[in-house]
Parts: C-alpha cells; sequence; structure tokens
C-alpha cells in the first residue's frame, strides 16, 4: 500500500464581511482541498490554508510523498522536512502571528493518510487517535461584528451588526438556529467601552451561557487589564488580549479571568516558556499547524500534565476540516471548553451529501470509517472554479477594509 497519486485543488469559498482588528473578510474565504490516492484506490480527505505560500508548500512537498506508506506518519514529516529546506513562515508580512510552512504541509498531509487508515480498517479517525471519549463535540456561537454587505453587494441575511444591541441580535438568531451554549465574540473591532457593554448585554441575554472574547492581541495592556477589571465575573476566559508572551504574563498577573491563546502558543516549544511565565490558562488547538490530529491530541496531554485547560480555535473552513476537528475533539479526554467554529459563516461546501447539522450547538461523530465525508466533485468544481475566477489570491482584511474605509490604518494593538 503506497500513496501514488496526490490532487490539490484550491477554492474560493463566499465569505461574509465579517470584522476583526485588521479589517474585515473579503467575498472569499481561500482554502485548499487535499486528495491523496493510493495505489488500491484508497482515497484519503484533507482541508488546509489556500493562501499562496501555504499552497506552494503543498505543491512542493506532494511529489516526495509518492511511494509513501500511508502508516509511516514519522516519515511523512521527514519527507516534507527534506522537501521544504528553509522552511519558513505561511503568513502574510501584516499577520501578527505566523505558523511553521513544514509543520502546516505535514498536518494537510496527516489527515488524509490517517483518513486512508480508517478507511482501510473501517474505523472512524477518532479509533486511530484513541477512541472517542465523547459521541458529539460541543461547539460555541462565533459572533461577529460585521457591515451588511460586500462592496456592490446586496445586504445577506445577517444584515449590520454593529451595536452591542445588534451583536445580540445576532447571538440569538445562532443560538435560535444552531443551539450553542457558549458564545466567543470577535472583539477588538468596537472601542472598548462598547465592546464591553455587547458583553455586558450578551450575559444579560443568555445568563447561563459560558461567555468569552478574542480581540486578537487588538488591546495594549492597560486597556486588557481594564477591561478585564470590568468583566471579571463575566468570562470563562479571555483570548488573546495582548500579543506578546510577557504581555500576556502582565495581563494574566493582573485578573483572575484564565487567558486563552491561539497566537503566542503555536508551537510545542512555545508551551514551556508560556507555564514559566503564567502567561495562559488555555491553549487553543488548531490540527492545520500543530501538526495534525495525533499532534494535537499530544498537545492535549500536555496541557493536562501541567494543568492547562485545552480548547480550540478555528478559521474559515469547510466539511473536511470540520470533520477532522471533531474527531481529534471526540478523542481529546480533557477538551475543558467548547470548540469554535465558522462553520455557520460558510454557506457552502464541498462534502456530499447535506452539510453538518447542529443540534443543541453539538455535532456527532461522523458515521462511516475515515473521517466519514466525501467529496462532491460537483460541489468542488464550482468552488475551485470561484478560485480561477477570482483575482484574491491571499487573505488581505486591512487591504479590503480600506476600500470602505479609505482612512482605516491597520493599528495592532488597536486601543
Ligand atoms: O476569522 O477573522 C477571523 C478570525 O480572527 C480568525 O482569523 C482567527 O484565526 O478565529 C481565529 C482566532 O481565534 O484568533
Ligand atoms: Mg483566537
Amino acid at each position: 500500500m503506497r500513496i501514488a497519486e496526490i490532487h490539490l485543488t484550491p477554492v474560493a469559498i463566499p465569505d461574509k464581511p465579517l470584522l476583526n482588528c485588521k479589517g474585515v473578510h473579503q467575498p472569499y474565504a481561500l482554502r485548499t482541498v487535499i486528495e491523496v490516492i493510493c495505489d488500491d484506490g484508497t482515497v484519503g480527505l484533507g482541508e488546509s490554508y489556500g493562501s499562496i505560500k501555504a499552497l506552494d508548500g503543498l505543491r512542493r512537498a506532494a511529489p516526495a510523498l509518492i511511494g509513501l506508506d500511508p502508516f509511516h506518519l514519522h516519515e511523512l514529516k521527514s519527507r516534507v522536512v527534506a522537501a521544504l529546506p528553509g522552511g519558513g513562515g505561511i503568513n502574510a508580512k501584516s499577520a501578527v502571528a505566523d505558523h511553521k510552512l513544514t509543520d502546516v504541509v505535514t498536518s494537510a498531509f496527516e489527515v488524509p493518510c490517517l483518513d486512508i487508515q480508517g478507511k482501510l480498517l473501517g474505523r472512524p479517525v477518532a479509533d486511530l487517535l484513541g477512541g472517542a471519549v465523547r459521541s458529539s463535540v460541543p461547539f460555541s456561537a462565533y459572533l461577529f461584528f460585521k457591515f451588511a454587505a460586500h462592496i456592490g453587494a446586496t445586504p445577506d441575511e445577517w444584515g449590520e451588526v454593529l451595536t452591542p444591541g445588534a451583536m445580540v441580535g445576532e447571538a440569538r438568531k445562532m443560538v435560535e438556529t444552531y443551539g450553542f451554549r457558549s458564545l466567543k465574540l470577535k472583539g477588538g473591532v468596537l472601542h472598548p467601552d462598547l465592546e464591553i457593554e455587547t458583553m455586558l448585554k450578551l450575559r444579560e441575554a443568555f445568563p447561563d451561557h459560558p461567555l468569552r472574547i478574542d480581540p486578537n492581541g487588538g488591546w495594549t495592556v492597560e486597556t486588557a487589564i481594564q477591561i478585564a477589571h470590568k468583566l471579571e465575573n463575566v468570562l470563562e476566559y479571555l483570548e488573546d488580549p495582548v500579543i506578546g508572551m510577557d504581555q500576556m504574563a502582565k495581563v494574566a498577573a493582573a485578573t483572575p479571568i484564565p487567558l486563552a491563546t491561539n497566537m503566542i502558543v503555536l508551537e510545542f516549544d512555545q508551551i514551556a516558556e508560556a507555564f514559566r511565565k503564567n502567561a495562559v490558562k488555555i491553549v487553543l488547538s488548531d490540527h492545520h499547524y500543530w501538526g495534525g490530529l495525533r499532534a494535537s491530541t499530544h498537545l492535549g496531554k500536555i496541557c493536562e500534565t501541567l494543568g492547562l485547560g485545552v480548547s480550540m480555535h478555528s478559521n474559515s473552513h469547510l466539511g473536511i476540516t470540520l470533520a477532522a476537528m471533531i474527531h481529534v475533539a471526540a478523542a481529546t479526554p480533557n477538551l475543558s471548553f467548547d470548540c469554535d467554529t465558522h462553520y455557520p459563516w460558510t454557506a457552502v461546501d464541498v462534502i456530499e451529501g447535506a452539510p453538518f447539522t447542529f443540534r443543541a450547538g453539538k455535532l456527532d461523530l461522523p458515521i462511516g470509517p475515515g473521517l466519514g465525508v466525501s467529496l462532491d466533485r460537483q460541489k468542488l468544481a464550482v468552488l475551485s472554479a470561484l478560485y480561477e475566477e477570482t483575482a484574491m489570491k491571499e487573505r488581505d482584511d486591512t487591504a479590503y477594509m480600506k476600500l470602505f474605509d479609505p482612512a482605516y490604518e491597520r493599528r495592532v494593538p488597536r486601543w
């Protein structure tokens, strides 16, 4: 059993004008759909970033994986590292954090290999990760301030959400439609006073929902400490209030609210420093850059050993990523918080059949061997054609924001 072919299909997924501290989401989110085909015809699926550097890394590493046994995941990593001398990061210069190319590419091919292994064994991927400890995985709503419409387009079904009151409306719709039992707000967008008001209004409207806010490092240490004081009995955790290990440690020392991160602990070698400095209490995993699904369960184990919580954050994604997230979340015993997902903002998918449906905010482990999802080639062709047609080949939330507001400047921290 050997890998015989690899197909990489960049896709453009229609997205909504969602705001963050660096700007606004463009009309498309870019991803790469990965098909790894073995010499017996077994197909493994994966999904990764669609940025130029990520795609280039995937394309350069793919030929080196032909002939690999899909069970040999250590060799997968060493072949990727050898194929990408110089390594480097994948993110645009404007990004605040970067992700290691070799880890991103290894992760991207590890998932299809596990999908293949599961198919050959007739077992779900969760079984390859130690077995599911829960049959369904709880997710949190991911709330975004947003514009009503993209440039030149008609308003979408969510409309404009730029005030605390409108955000409560968005949260109600999310909770009513999907049953989410916890809420995450993408902050760093409005003035801090308005974001505090938003959280207080959400607390009033949803007294039993755990709440969190994530400004992606959009606040200064001073602002973050002030906000933390005002939200002390409101938040289950505060996600990346500031940028930098020492800055996070300063905020952590000033508030009893636990801090979480997907921006200062991105690699295994950063865990020790964060722990020593008491900078975070919760590490947010993401199998796309931690090294894959097995690495994510290792992260869970390390967090358990150190007495840290573990949860999962997301980026705009399709159902292949979501399936992988469900398997790894189901097989991470100490996943202590609801994972977040952009999926409700993604109106289309490439998987066969109906999209994933949240019930009471949860998703069941997909049925069937491997990841439990298959590709709908027609849907894939539509999103691939969108990628080919659009001039957009890189995510740049700031450049797009400037089309709405020419005076806008990227400032991290902003407030
Ligand atoms: O979609 O705008 C966004 C998010 O800000 C995303 O890019 C982040 O990676 O959601 C992520 C986070 O938790 O930081
Ligand atoms: Mg985050």
